[in-house]
C-alpha cells in the first residue's frame, strides 16, 4: 500500500538530495519528493546528476515535469530504475521557464493530454503514477474543473493525486505570489474526496503545523508540506509517531546535526561544496536560543576555502547553552 498520510512537497533548488537527506534524520516515514526534472533533462542531460539519491531518503517519489508522453514514459523508466518508489506529473507548477515548454500548471486546461502521459506512463513502471495539481488555472471556475481533470486522469490510471488548493493565475502574478495570493479552497478538495472516496488524495497548500495537518486526516488520505518543511524543519520531529504510528524522533537538533557530520564528509570526498549541505540546515534551530547565531555563522563560514566539518561543529557549539550564557 503506498498511501502516505504525510508528504513533503517538491521544491526547486530546495528539496535537492542533501535537504532530503537532512530531514530524514527528523523523519524517517514522510515520504519526500524530488526537485522537479524535466523529462527533456532526463534524456538529454546528465541522468546520474539529476536522478542520483541516498538509500536513506526512502520512501522518494520522482517528480517529473513535461507533457510528451513518450517522452514522460521513457523518463519515468529511468526513475524506476534508479530505484524510486513514486512517479509524479507535475501539473501544478506555474513559473515562465516552465510555462515555454507546456508542462505545469497549463496543462490543468488539457486534462485528455495529462491522461495520455499518465496511461504511458503507468504502463512505462510498476510504481504508481501519482499527479499534483492546482484547483484551476486563470478565468477557469475552479470546482467545475478540478473535478473535470481528476475524473479524466483518474481513468487512465492515476492512483494518487495531491491538489494543491488554489488555482494558479498564469498571467500577472510571479510563481512566489501564485503560492499565496489565489485563495485557498480546502472545501473543494474535501468534496473531491467525497464524490471519488476510492481515490487516494492528499491535499497541499498552507500548511503551517502538524496539528493543522492532522486535522485534514478524517477526511482526506494525505497532506503535503511544502514550506514549512523547509523554513523550519524540526516542525517534522514528531511526524513519525502522529502520521505513522512509529516509535522513531530525533532526540535533539544538536543530534540531528551530529548525524550529519559523517554524510557531510562523504559528500565532500566526491567534491560537493559544503556551502551545498549547510544551505539546507541554517534553519534547523529557527527560534531556539542560539538560532540566528548558528545561522549567521553557518552561511558566512562555509562557503570559506577550506572549510570543512569543523564549521558545522563551531556553529553548533554556539547554540549551546554555555556559550549562550557567556
Ligand atoms: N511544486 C511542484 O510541483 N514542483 C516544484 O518543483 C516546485 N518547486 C517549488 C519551489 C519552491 C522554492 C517553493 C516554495 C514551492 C515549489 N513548488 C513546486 C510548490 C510546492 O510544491 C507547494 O505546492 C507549494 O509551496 C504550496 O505548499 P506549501 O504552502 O505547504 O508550501
Amino acid at each position: 500500500d503506498f498511501r502516505t498520510p504525510l508528504s513533503v512537497a517538491p521544491m526547486i533548488d530546495w528539496t535537492d538530495r542533501h535537504f532530503r537527506f537532512f530531514l530524514r534524520r527528523i523523519t524517517r516515514r514522510s515520504r519526500l519528493y524530488t526537485e522537479m526534472i524535466t523529462s527533456a533533462a532526463l534524456k538529454y542531460g546528465d541522468k546520474a546528476r539529476h536522478l542520483d539519491f541516498d538509500a536513506a531518503e526512502h520512501p522518494i517519489a520522482l517528480q517529473l515535469g513535461g507533457s510528451d508522453p513518450q517522452e514522460l514514459a521513457e523518463a519515468a523508466r529511468m526513475g524506476a530504475d534508479w530505484g524510486y518508489d513514486e512517479i509524479n506529473l507535475n501539473v501544478g507548477c506555474p513559473s515562465d521557464r516552465v510555462q515555454s515548454g507546456k508542462f505545469g500548471a497549463c496543462l490543468m486546461a488539457e486534462p485528455e493530454l495529462v491522461a495520455r502521459c499518465v496511461e504511458a506512463m503507468a504502463r512505462a513502471v510498476p510504481l504508481p503514477v501519482t499527479v499534483k495539481h492546482r484547483l484551476a488555472i486563470d478565468e477557469m471556475d475552479e470546482e467545475e474543473t478540478v473535478f473535470r481533470f481528476v475524473s479524466i486522469v483518474r481513468e487512465a490510471g492515476c492512483q494518487r493525486f495531491i491538489v494543491h488548493a488554489r488555482k494558479a493565475w498564469l498571467k500577472g502574478l510571479s510563481p512566489k505570489e501564485n503560492r499565496d495570493v489565489p485563495p485557498l479552497r480546502y472545501e473543494l478538495v474535501h468534496a473531491l474526496k467525497d464524490r471519488f472516496p476510492d481515490l487516494d488524495l492528499s491535499l497541499n497548500g498552507g500548511i503551517r503545523s502538524l496539528d493543522e495537518a492532522a486535522a485534514h486526516l478524517p477526511h482526506l488520505d494525505g497532506v503535503m508540506i511544502g514550506r514549512l518543511a523547509y523554513e523550519d524543519p524540526w516542525s517534522f520531529a514528531e511526524a513519525d509517531r502522529r502520521f505513522f504510528g512509529d516509535a522513531y524522533a530525533p532526540e535533539s537538533r544538536a543530534a540531528v546535526v551530529q548525524a550529519m557530520l559523517p554524510y557531510i564528509e562523504r559528500r565532500m570526498g566526491e567534491g560537493v561544496p559544503l556551502k551545498a549541505i549547510t544551505r539546507h540546515m541554517l534553519t534547523l534551530f529557527k527560534g531556539q536560543p542560539g538560532g540566528r547565531a548558528w545561522r549567521r555563522y553557518l552561511s558566512e563560514v562555509a562557503h570559506r576555502p577550506g572549510a570543512g566539518p569543523e564549521v558545522v561543529d563551531a556553529a553548533l557549539r554556539m547554540t549551546e547553552p554555555s556559550s549562550l550564557a557567556a
